[in-house]
Order: C-alpha cells, then sequence, then structure tokens
C-alpha cells in the first residue's frame, strides 16, 4: 500500500512512523509512507497557505489553490483521499478493516479552522474523525488511522487475526491478562488459571470478557449481546437506565 500525507507540520510525523509496527511493515516493503509539507505547493513568496474566512469570524481557512494542486498532483489514478475532520464519520474497527483494502491512501490534514469548502465538496472521496474530542488538527488523527489499516496489510503482526479475534470488531472486551509471579504482593493470579484444564480456563475468560463488556460498554453490549440486557422501554440511551441479567 502507498500512504500519501499532506500536512503543515510534517515534523510531527518523525517519531510515530519510526517505530514499531509501521516501521516494520516500512522496512519489510508493505507499506510506503510518503509526507508532504503542504508549503511545497504554495505559490506567492510568503508560501501563503491560509487566509481569513469570507463572512467573518475567528481563526483562518486553508486556500483551495495549494490544497487542490496537492491532491490532484499526489492522487495519480487511484488514490483514496481522505480528509481528517471533527465532521467526519467516527473511525472503527470496520473502517480500518475496509480502508486496509486500497492500493493507495491519501490523507489530508486539516489545521486551523478547517478547509475550504470546495475541497471538501469536489476533492475529498471521505473525511474522517477519531472520536469527540478537540485536538488541534487532523495529524495525530491521520497517525492513528495509518497505524490502524497499517497492523492489517498482509504480512504484519496484526493481520492474522480476525475481526472477530479484534476486541473491538469482535464485541466484546479483552478477559484478563497475567503473568508471574503467581503472588505479586498478596495478590494472587486465579486458580483457574494455573489448572491446566484449558475448557475451564476459556469458559471463565470468556464469562469475564462479557462481564466486563456489560460492566463498561453498555454500547458495545447493546450491539454485541442485546440477550444479557433488560432495558427500559421508554427509549431511555442513558448507560444508567440499563439493568444487566445473568452473571
Ligand atoms: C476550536 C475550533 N473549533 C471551532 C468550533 C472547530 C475545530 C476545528 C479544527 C476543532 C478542531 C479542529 C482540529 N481537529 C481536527 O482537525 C481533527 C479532529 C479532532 O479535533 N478530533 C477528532 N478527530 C479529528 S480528525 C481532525
Amino acid at each position: 500500500m502507498r500512504i500519501d500525507i499532506i500536512t503543515l507540520f510534517p515534523r510531527m510525523f518523525d517519531g510515530p512512523f519510526r517505530e514499531s509496527i509501521i516501521a516494520r511493515a516500512i522496512a519489510a516493503g508493505i507499506v510506503e509512507i510518503h509526507i508532504h509539507d503542504l508549503r511545497g505547493w504554495a505559490t506567492d513568496r510568503h508560501r501563503t497557505v491560509d487566509d481569513a474566512p469570507f463572512g467573518g469570524g475567528a481563526g483562518m481557512v486553508l486556500k483551495p489553490e495549494p490544497l487542490f494542486a496537492a491532491i490532484e498532483q499526489l492522487r495519480g489514478e487511484n488514490g483514496h483521499v481522505i480528509l481528517m475532520t471533527p465532521q467526519g464519520q467516527v473511525f472503527n474497527q470496520q473502517l480500518a478493516a475496509d480502508l486496509a483494502t486500497y492500493n493507495h491512501l491519501l490523507f489530508v490534514c486539516g489545521h486551523y479552522e478547517g478547509v475550504d469548502e470546495r475541497v471538501r465538496e469536489h476533492a475529498i472521496d471521505r473525511e474522517l474523525s477519531i472520536g469527540d474530542y478537540v485536538l488541534s488538527g487532523g495529524e495525530l488523527p491521520a497517525m492513528v488511522v495509518v497505524d490502524a489499516v497499517t497492523r492489517l496489510l498482509p504480512g504484519t503482526l496484526g493481520s492474522h487475526l480476525s475481526t472477530v479475534e479484534e476486541s473491538h470488531a469482535g464485541g466484546l472486551l479483552e478477559y484478563p491478562h497475567y503473568t508471574r509471579p503467581r503472588d505479586f504482593r498478596g495478590w494472587r493470579v486465579p486458580d483457574i488459571l494455573l489448572s491446566g484444564n484449558h475448557a475451564a480456563i476459556a469458559r471463565w475468560r470468556h464469562e469475564q470478557a462479557v462481564r466486563r463488556t456489560l460492566e463498561r460498554r453498555p454500547d458495545l453490549t447493546r450491539k454485541y449481546l442485546p440477550h444479557l440486557l433488560q432495558e427500559h422501554k421508554d427509549g431511555d440511551e442513558d448507560a444508567g437506565a440499563t439493568t444487566t441479567s445473568g452473571l
């Protein structure tokens, strides 16, 4: 897979892509990642890429000319152009699996108040957010998406796991993990894990995963374990309106 990233802050990408799974995927030739400074497509001597919003208001907007020039040069034949924006579809594991099927992704990292609307309308294939909190730009979100996608590419560490095995896509949180020592400061590893009874261990782990999901993630419970819920029938979406049955 080829990945291009257009940004005003190319140095932000120096660290994360040189470590861990992404670094190994690059070294193995599974993915190539190219970081581009948007200012390289500015045409005036001040290398201007932003301007004040028409209609007034605070902040600056990324101008269309440099962004269109960069996207048109980099997208090639089959580049899939993704704008990182708080207004995008919220990224999840299923979207990661979908993006992993493309040969070429091109990320546009917004900054300041955002990009000129004509860029969004005419040069972008999809818009993604990574969740409902305010960040200062699309750079960290692009890194998050690149990480989640890269580890799914054939030949990388995460790629052999089926989506069902992946905690969030599978709909269950993980069971608790333990390693040595068996007794740490008097806190002991559950006996069942030392029993050698693999069927019993598998049952215990599944029960722990279900219990954890019920306690911590009413949203996942509603989606994947609806039979374990007794919801109040007044349409209240609040987690507090949920009671658990079983376990
Ligand atoms: C304070 C500025 N806000 C005005 C109401 C709007 C706004 C513009 C730009 C808020 C954040 C940003 C920068 N964030 C991103 O570009 C971004 C983002 C995010 O903030 N959260 C989650 N996912 C993403 S993807 C891109």
